[in-house]
């Protein structure tokens, strides 16, 4: 049997070596998307987001235990275990989700920022396809929420939650215009420390602030170790759900999603033919180089460059 069929037979092995070949880029992933690309869409994501630290593993495990007793299947896709926020994270997860590992109805994968960004937002979308074909009810995208492209990782899935820790202060003022748009719903972990209450009351307070929309954020106290409010924020999470499915939110989020992924593509993609056209790379140092010696002004730096494609 070859990838492809082996993959929609639910063969774990076939996922991993997919994956392994869309982190790479490696076109025989996109031509396997491409067959199978009618199988997509059924899975529900779910973003889980927030400081280095704040408990976002711990909570997913325990979501992801919550939704195997419903019977439900889960895919779990740690974006940047690399990142210096994080050193030894994927050791960590290895760990604190040590008990999924062995789950047949789980699947956990780990992606680094290999390459450059763009790399890792495609790489995590096409694992996403790659679980959703595979048949994973719901799938969890875990990254840090430090810098735009997490942000832009985590935002393309349906629900996101904030996962937030008591004591934050000015942190929160600091985070909070990236933050307070993309949450749709708020965890504040380690509740079980001093100020969990505090931290509550600020988060309300900014979305009181915050501008008005038709589903205003739930703020839910939880305790990832003992599990202590994750059953409640799982409600959240289906509320939000139901919210999205009822209002047509739904539909608007995945067109959006979708039309950035493919402006993304063509951008990428456009990108690559000019650089590597004709065989020769492109030497696009040179022409920063000329456009800092005012040889050439920027804007017939570009022209020059889209020629190869146009001309
Ligand atoms: N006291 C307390 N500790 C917690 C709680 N949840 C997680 N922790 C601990 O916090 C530490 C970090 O937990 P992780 O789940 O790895 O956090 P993370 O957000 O995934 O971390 P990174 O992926 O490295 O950013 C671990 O030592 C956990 O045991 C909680 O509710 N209360
Ligand atoms: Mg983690």
């Amino acid at each position: 049997m070859d990838l492809q069929d082996r993959l929609t037979s639910g063969d774990s092995r076939a996922l991993a070596r997919f994956l392994t070949l869309a982190e790479n880029n490696d076109p025989e992933a996109a031509r396997i998307i491409k067959e199978l690309y009618s199988r997509t869409g059924n899975a529900y994501v779910i973003g889980v987001t927030g400081p280095p630290g704040a408990g976002k593993s711990t909570l997913t495990d325990k979501l992801t235990k919550k939704l195997r007793q419903k019977g439900k299947t889960v895919g779990i896709i740690a974006v940047d275990p690399t990142s210096p926020f994080t050193g030894g994270a994927l050791l960590g997860d290895r760990i604190r989700m040590q008990d999924l590992f062995t789950d047949p109805g789980v699947f956990i994968r780990s992606m680094g920022t290999r390459g450059h960004l763009g790399g890792l937002s495609r790489a995590t979308q096409s694992a996403v396809k790659a679980m959703d074909i595979f048949g994973k009810d719901f799938i969890f995208i875990e990254t840090v929420g430090v810098g735009q492209s997490e942000v832009d990782i985590v935002k393309t899935a349906d629900t996101v939650v904030m996962v937030m820790v008591p004591g934050l202060g000015d942190d929160i003022q600091a985070i909070k215009a990236g933050i307070m748009e993309i949450g749709d719903v708020f965890a504040i972990n380690k509740s079980d420390r001093d100020g969990a209450d505090k931290t509550k009351i600020e988060l309300e307070m900014m979305l009181d602030f915050s501008e008005k929309k038709d589903w205003r954020p739930p703020i839910h106290n939880v305790v990832a170790t003992t599990d202590a409010g994750v059953e409640e924020l799982l409600e959240c999470i289906f509320k939000h759900r139901d919210y999205l499915m009822d209002s047509g939110e739904f539909k608007k989020r995945r067109y959006r999603n979708t039309r950035e992924e493919l402006i993304n593509l063509v951008k990428e993609r456009v990108l690559e033919l000019i650089l590597k056209d004709t065989g020769r790379e492109y030497n696009i140092d040179d022409l920063v180089s000329r456009v800092l010696s005012k040889q050439i002004d920027i804007y017939s730096a570009a022209e020059e460059v889209l020629g190869k494609i146009s001309g």
